[in-house]
């Protein structure tokens, strides 16, 4: 099956917000006295923000009303917000602009394919905001990764059936949605040796591109 369009996730492919994440979640754990690092960070890759939150959690000494989850989740958000915006073009991954361009002449289509429902203001920050076919993102769906819900509906938005489809991601999580909706996956950063994953690379840079496309 040729590939006719290919799902990027955001984060950890196209701009690393690690960082951000980290420290926002870091700020709302101090305040409340729960302990947090960044191996625990580790596990919220590609995984929602609420679901983040019930890992943060796990750690906490007292338990929270749903009320005071959702205000747990909003003041991490907010500080996570303050610090995406000083994103820049500088902060795009080593090889992504090269990659868009390529499929691009090769008539691929390109969109997103997000858990955030920070995805409108992390591209904009970027200046990528014009640069996709479609955008799939958090704020669109209801199961986060591992659930394909997301990468089915940007090849939905595509105008392209899954096994014509090849998601791009940095989370084990993300892999397994999208081999679930019956996508071809690319592993890279974290996720580069999954055994999951079709191909493999250190990043979008080093993904050989032309030799997938020749598959
Ligand atoms: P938000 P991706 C994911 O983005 C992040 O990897 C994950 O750490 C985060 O919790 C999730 O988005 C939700 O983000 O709080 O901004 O809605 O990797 O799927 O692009
Ligand atoms: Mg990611």
């Amino acid at each position: 099956m040729k590939i006719l369009g290919v799902i990027f996730d955001l984060d950890g492919v196209i701009v690393s917000t690690d960082n951000c994440h980290y420290l926002a979640w870091k700020r709302m754990a101090d305040e409340e006295g729960i302990y947090f690092d960044r191996k625990i960070n580790e596990r919220l890759r590609g995984v929602s923000r609420m679901e983040s939150l019930e890992i943060v959690l796990e750690r906490a000494q007292k338990s929270y009303t749903a009320e005071q989850k959702q205000a747990l989740a909003q003041r991490k958000n907010d500080y996570y917000v303050e610090l995406i915006k000083s994103l820049s073009k500088a902060d795009i991954l080593s090889g992504a602009l090269d990659t868009f361009e390529l499929l691009r002449r090769r008539g691929i289509k390109i969109a997103i394919g997000s858990s955030s429902k920070n995805t409108p203001l992390i591209l904009k920050q970027i200046g990528l905001e014009n640069a996709f076919d479609a955008v799939a993102d958090g704020n669109a769906i209801t199961h986060s990764k591992p659930d394909p819900e997301v990468f089915l509906l940007g090849a939905k938005l595509l105008g392209l059936p899954p096994e014509n489809c090849l998601v791009v991601e940095d989370a084990d999580a993300g892999i397994e949605a999208a081999v679930a909706g019956g996508m071809r996956a690319l592993g890279v950063g974290s996720a580069a040796g999954n055994p999951n994953a079709t191909y493999s690379a250190e990043n979008l840079a080093k993904a050989g591109f032309e030799t997938i496309l020749a598959d």
